[in-house]
């Protein structure tokens, strides 16, 4: 082989890596484990662009990197294959989304081998399989199978619970339920029939079906999670979202809240994802406190992380779907109340939330008394109080928040100052923490910190209420009202539902004649024939959300086959957690979270050994799509259209604006487009409309004529203005899309200029964390890079022409700063700096035209884990008979790195004249010799004999005639 020519060497690569399953993982191994996963893909009818494989190839280099460093390395690759554009298109086609599923999954699996990742593609899974959500439905019916015991903070079997339910009731308060769980006694327990007591037991399993208000999606027709919508809309295809009360199953992740809490200061994840699943959490510490009401028996509770306030109450509020609207408004506001009761309903609790500025509410008529010091308060509806949250209620205090000192003004309600230090408290919300209480009477002069306690203490003893630790968390939707889902494992009787059996699992997937919500309304299942339990009972209809199966992915990967369990003791034990995850951040309360709250329920099963599945997590950037567009004269003829190049467009468009001629005010050059701003733009779009092109008939921003007409035939006709003989496209960066016909293939890439390259390109564009847009421009010099890479190897005629020759110092070190640079690089997750760190070395191996062995070997380990192909063809080459994911990442040496040699200019008659490289410790007659054996300084003594030699150490030669 002569040429550099990647096509072959890449294609035998990827065929020698399958047939010698050199990737192999397994879990028996005396080796350190090294686990390396990507967030699994949904396998679109799209197939991968190039910004898909960013993160897939950073994890590819650490796996490769890790194997040559020792590890046993787990790195699969699977498929999150349930989900909505499958069902979509089914329903469009009538295909059934098993089909159109495989046949996407077998373009990825194609498309990423074509990169030469180094995946066990033996481990592959598919959360569709039915071998796969087996396990899933199993995990379910654990999860019912469960409530969480607050005594040892970790979920335990529900018999226990019935047990404890049986002698002592559920007086005791040691489990996560419900909040309206009512208190019974034993007695009461062994009264309530079958139905009675599986209802009160579904207060406390970890997955249950309640009652909820959940978002809706009508033209979906599903419900969807509170992180599939986005500014009220469904985040998949930009629908409304209602809220409506349905019947659904849900998760108790509620009680993991502290856990989850908790565990985030376990892991190395980026802050900013930590930060918003703290958020999401949302911890609140503070109490719970009842207000009387005067004239009826109720009182009024509230939650407040504010106690401390209490003497700055002047009002409550409560939500408008508060229970005790309705009996407390008084007959003189009943109408006011109804009025805004009926328009609050209208606004979503997002728009509540965020609109601060809008001051709104009722008054009920009713009073309450402050439990503190009697006084009496008048109770308002105000939809800035979230139903759901706390108590539905708040004690108002206008000194110390924003919010309620904008209903007091609005209203006319008082203002009372609590702190001395708070000089103007009228107009100044936010009650600080420093100063000392006034106006009360049990904390008058204490500080914040002081007074705390005390009230708290005061709350107890007087049964007015206690300390509560409040999570915005709500318990996570669990149904799905779709088909391409696992089928809930449950059947109903008499309304109850129940498990079916273990042995019976999987449950698969029915067949149905479409994939449509029944006549009636019921989800697509619910046009399954003959589909029951025991040929009589109706089996849950709806199906698992899209996170089900992401959920616990990790742990089939490590034993994928296995019939008898999830995975076998032996693979957890040995592969334990995930060390390295990369994946985008749009999963951040999603997927991670849900994640880490299976997991923690599996580790309380004592079924996995680690608390927490993802060590450390990466977030990929994404890399941008770079759009080109065309320009097409508004004023020009549908019929005739009239495209300009970018530059003639812009001035024709200034032309058009400036019929005077005024164009040499305006700054012509086109370069300048972008930075001119604004103006430009808007002058442009003005009088001309852009149209996206699909960038791949455009190079180097000039459009390819004859590809766009036959492309775009209805301007097969149309008029083009050009520039130099060429049409040049504006640009603009968003996001890759097929709509906006920016995709690029990697496909293409490979083909044209190698997996190899594709790779190193990813990773040269910049940091990994980064957002970037895709631009080719640098393509053809990571190209060269190869080559040259190559070249080393090789002599003129491409012959292999590797020397056994001992290397110089030089040599060394440039092969040592390498493998140093690189392995701190890929310890740190910098790729792109030794994607630049590699160029330079093999400039300066070229410059010293090196050939040798001792330097080549070496280095071709190092960048085995960035060009594996071409590195694996160079290591057959030098000799080797396995693959060079099998050698040892090299050593690098402190001594060849540090300087000890030193280049002298040397100069004839103070004429510098070549330059000469000696050890720093050479003594003086040994460089005098050296220098004067120099075939070179001949050349400059036009045959005189040198007079003297002037050597000043580590500065200059200087050779006198
Ligand atoms: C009195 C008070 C005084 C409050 C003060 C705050 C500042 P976080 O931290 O988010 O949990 N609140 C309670 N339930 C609410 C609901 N359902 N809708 C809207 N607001 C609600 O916030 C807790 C605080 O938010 C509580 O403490 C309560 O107002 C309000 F200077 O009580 B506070």
């Amino acid at each position: 082989m002569s040429e550099y020519n990647f096509s072959q060497i890449e294609k035998k690569w990827q065929r020698y890596w399958e047939d010698n399953k050199t990737f192999k993982a397994t879990a028996n191994s005396s080796k350190p484990k090294y686990y390396a996963m990507d967030m699994f893909p949904y396998p679109s009818g799209a197939g991968l662009h190039v910004g898909h494989p960013l993160g897939y190839i950073a994890s590819d280099i650490v796996s490769r990197f890790k194997r040559l460093k020792g590890y046993n390395v787990l790195h699969p690759m699977g498929f999150d294959s349930f989900g909505l554009p499958a069902e979509q298109y089914a329903i469009q086609t009538g295909q059934h989304p098993a089909i159109t599923t495989e046949e996407n999954i077998k373009r990825y699996v194609e498309q990423l081998k074509n990169l030469g990742f180094s995946f066990d593609w033996e481990l592959e899974v598919r959360t569709s399989d039915s071998g796969y959500y087996k396990w899933t439905q199993w995990i379910f019916m654990q999860l019912f199978n469960s409530y969480y015991d607050l005594a040892q903070d970790k979920a335990a079997p529900i018999a226990d619970l019935v047990e404890l339910f049986a002698t002592q009731g559920n007086t005791q308060e040691q489990a996560a339920c419900d909040e309206e769980t009512p208190v019974f006694t034993a007695e009461a327990w062994q009264q309530m029939d079958d139905k009675q007591q599986s209802e009160m037991l579904l207060k406390y399993r970890l997955t249950y079906v309640a009652d909820a208000v959940v978002n809706w999606c009508p033209a979906l027709g599903t419900v969807l999670a509170n992180d599939e919508v986005k500014d009220g809309v469904s985040e998949r295809g930009g629908y409304p979202v209602e809220r409506k009360l349905m019947r659904q199953w849900m998760m108790r992740i509620t009680a993991y809240a502290e856990r989850l809490l908790q565990g985030l200061d376990t892991i190395d994840w980026p802050e900013p994802i930590k930060e918003m699943q703290r958020n999401w959490i949302g911890k609140s510490v503070g109490a719970e406190m009842s207000f009387a009401v005067e004239h009826i028996a109720e009182k009024i509770k509230v939650f407040t992380t504010r106690v401390d306030t209490v003497y700055g109450v002047t009002f409550l509020v409560l939500a408008p779907e508060h229970e005790l609207v309705e009996k407390i408004t008084t007959v003189e506001q009943r109408d006011a109340v109804n009025e805004y009761v009926a328009v609050a309903k209208n606004r979503s609790e997002r728009e509540r939330m965020t609109d601060v500025r809008t001051v709104s509410g009722a008054f009920t008529g009713a009073y309450a008394i402050n439990p503190f010091n009697n006084e009496k308060i008048p109770v308002y509806i105000a939809d800035y109080v979230l139903a759901g949250y706390g108590t539905g209620a708040v004690m108002a205090v206008p000194s110390g928040d924003q919010r309620d000192w904008n209903f007091a003004t609005h209203f006319g309600l008082p203002i009372i100052p609590i702190l001395d230090a708070q000089k103007d408290a009228d107009t100044q919300a936010d009650a600080t923490k420093e100063g000392h209480y006034i106006n009360s009477d049990i904390i008058n002069g204490l500080t914040y910190a002081e007074a705390l306690p005390v009230l708290v203490k005061f709350l107890e003893e007087n049964s007015i209420g206690k300390a509560r630790v409040n999570f915005r968390m709500r318990d996570a939707v669990f149904s799905r009202q779709r088909y391409w889902g696992e089928p809930v494992p449950v059947y109903f009787k008499d309304g109850i539902p129940h498990l079916i059996k273990e042995s019976e699992l999987p449950l698969e997937l029915p067949k149905i004649d479409a994939y449509l919500p029944t006549e009636t309304g019921e989800p697509p299942l619910g046009r399954a024939v003959d589909w029951k339990y025991e040929e009589q009972y109706n089996y849950e209809l709806s199906t698992m959300p899209g996170w089900a199966g992401s959920s616990w992915y990790w742990y089939r990967y490590m034993d994928p086959q296995n019939d008898e369990a999830f995975a076998s003791e032996e693979a957890i034990t040995y592969w334990r957690d995930v060390d390295l995850y990369i994946g985008g951040s749009e999963h951040a309360t999603g997927h991670l979270l849900y994640s880490r709250f299976w997991n923690k329920f599996l580790f309380d099963m004592g079924l996995v050994v680690e608390e927490e599945p993802f060590k450390k997590l990466i977030n990929q950037g994404m890399i941008q799509g770079r759009s080109n567009f065309v320009y097409r004269l508004k004023s020009s003829d549908k019929s005739a259209p009239i495209f300009y190049s970018l530059n003639k467009a812009r001035e024709k468009a200034k032309a058009l604006s400036n019929p005077l001629g005024a164009v040499s005010q305006l700054n012509n050059d086109a370069s300048n487009l972008v930075t001119e701003g604004k103006f430009s733009i808007d002058l442009l779009q003005e009088h001309f409309t852009p149209l996206h092109v699909d960038v791949n008939i455009v190079e180097n921003d000039v459009l390819n004529l004859d590809a766009f007409q036959k492309w775009r035939p209805e301007y097969a006709t149309a008029e083009f203005v050009l520039e130099d003989g060429k049409y040049v496209c504006g640009v603009e960066i968003e996001k890759m899309s097929k709509s906006k016909y920016n995709v690029v293939s990697p496909d293409d890439i490979v083909e044209r200029q190698g997996a190899d390259t594709l790779r190193m390109y990813e990773m040269f564009l910049g940091p990994l964390e980064q957002f970037k847009p895709w631009n080719t421009n640098g393509m053809d010099g990571v190209l060269k890079f190869l080559k040259r890479f190559w070249k080393l190897f090789h002599d003129n005629d491409g012959k292999f022409a590797v020397s056994d020759e001992a290397p110089t110092a030089a040599e060394l070190k440039s092969l040592h700063k390498t493998i140093r640079k690189v392995e701190e690089d890929v310890e740190r997750f910098s790729f792109n700096t030794s994607v630049s760190t590699f160029m330079i070395c093999v400039n300066e191996l070229t410059q010293l035209k090196c050939n040798k062995r001792a330097i080549l070997e070496p280095l071709t380990i190092v960048l085995s884990p960035y060009a594996p192909h071409l590195a694996e063809e160079l290591w057959q080459q030098l000799g080797h008979s396995e693959s060079i994911s099998h050698a040892s990442y090299p050593e690098w040496n402190e001594a060849y790195l540090v300087e000890n040699t030193f280049e002298y200019p040397v100069s004839v008659n103070g004429k510098m004249r070549h330059k000469m490289n000696f050890a720093l410790d050479m003594p003086r007659e040994e460089i005098e010799k050296a220098v004067l054996a120099d075939e070179q300084l001949a050349r400059f003594l036009d045959g005189k004999a040198p007079k003297k030699i002037i050597i000043v150490p580590n500065k200059i030669i200087n050779v006198v005639v």
